[in-house]
């Protein structure tokens, strides 16, 4: 299957899987690496439809999800990175802010992305070289400076150890700008940077499949996306810092978080 054609799955697919999120109820949660670390039944019946889906059309991928260790090879030639539904702990709680994202990575690249929020209809998705798009529309960051920018950001609960840094960061970031949101969904705080409604988004601690997807969005709305270090970001099983947004607003933000320990 060729990208296009790629693309096209993940978005029926998601939109098919959609339908598990807003249904659902008597959501009851398990924790995971700790009380703030929480899976659902809906997130292990999502995953599984989307693989299901993803299997029948490219009998030969891979797979790199959120759930149930399924954590294959990413350098093989075809590998689909799966958050079920990103901004569960939202989700359990009934706030109506959370999206199903996936990734395509062709040869170790993303090459495909679609992120869906199924409580908005909002679908946001990138082609490599094809630029991204909400629902169709192009979207492209923003190119204001911070002090004229909102700052989405992360308080990575499941990293209690980057606690004090984070906050550090963001009343610093909150000083320098219009305000600040933490919305718990890194994956749809990611759009928010690339439709350009948030200047920079950062968080000092996630995983591939919750920026995978938002992350080549992001890069196709003509913005970059890095760690808090100005690093590329790791296709890899680490616990990166994710910073991504119009490049002059990170640019600032990068200098901030070298002013703190
Ligand atoms: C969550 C993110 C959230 C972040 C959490 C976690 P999950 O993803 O959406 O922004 O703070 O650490 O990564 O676990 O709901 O897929």
């Amino acid at each position: 299957m060729n990208d296009h054609e790629i693309l096209a799955l993940l978005c029926s697919a998601e939109r098919e899987a959609a339908a598990l999120m807003l249904h659902a109820s008597g959501v009851l949660s398990e924790c995971k690496s700790g009380h703030r670390d929480v899976v659902t039944e809906y997130d292990r019946r999502v995953q599984a439809l989307l693989m299901e889906r993803f299997s029948a059309a490219v009998p030969e991928a891979r797979f790199f999800c959120e759930e149930n260790d399924r954590h294959d090879d990413l350098h093989a030639p075809e590998v689909f990175v799966i958050d079920p539904i990103d901004g569960t702990m939202n989700f359990v709680r009934g706030f109506g802010h959370s999206c199903i994202s996936a990734a395509y990575l062709r040869g170790g690249v993303p090459t495909a992305a679609a992120l869906y929020n199924p409580y908005l209809d909002e679908m946001f998705t990138a082609l490599s070289g094809g630029g991204a798009f909400l629902n169709g529309r192009p979207i492209r960051v923003s190119d204001a400076p911070l002090s004229e920018s909102v700052v989405a950001c992360g308080t990575s609960p499941y990293s209690m150890e980057l606690a004090d840094r984070g906050f550090a960061l963001m009343k610093a970031a909150y000083l320098a700008s219009l305000d600040i949101r933490r919305e718990g969904s890194a994956a749809l705080d990611l759009c928010s940077a690339a439709a350009g409604r948030a200047g920079v988004y950062f968080e000092l601690g996630l995983s591939l499949w919750d920026y995978a997807a938002g992350m080549l969005i992001v890069q196709e709305a003509g913005g970059v996306c890095c760690t808090i270090e100005g690093k590329a970001m790791p296709l890899d099983p680490s616990r990166p810092s994710v910073v991504a947004g119009g490049e002059r607003a990170v640019r600032e933000l990068l200098a901030l978080a070298r002013e703190i320990p």
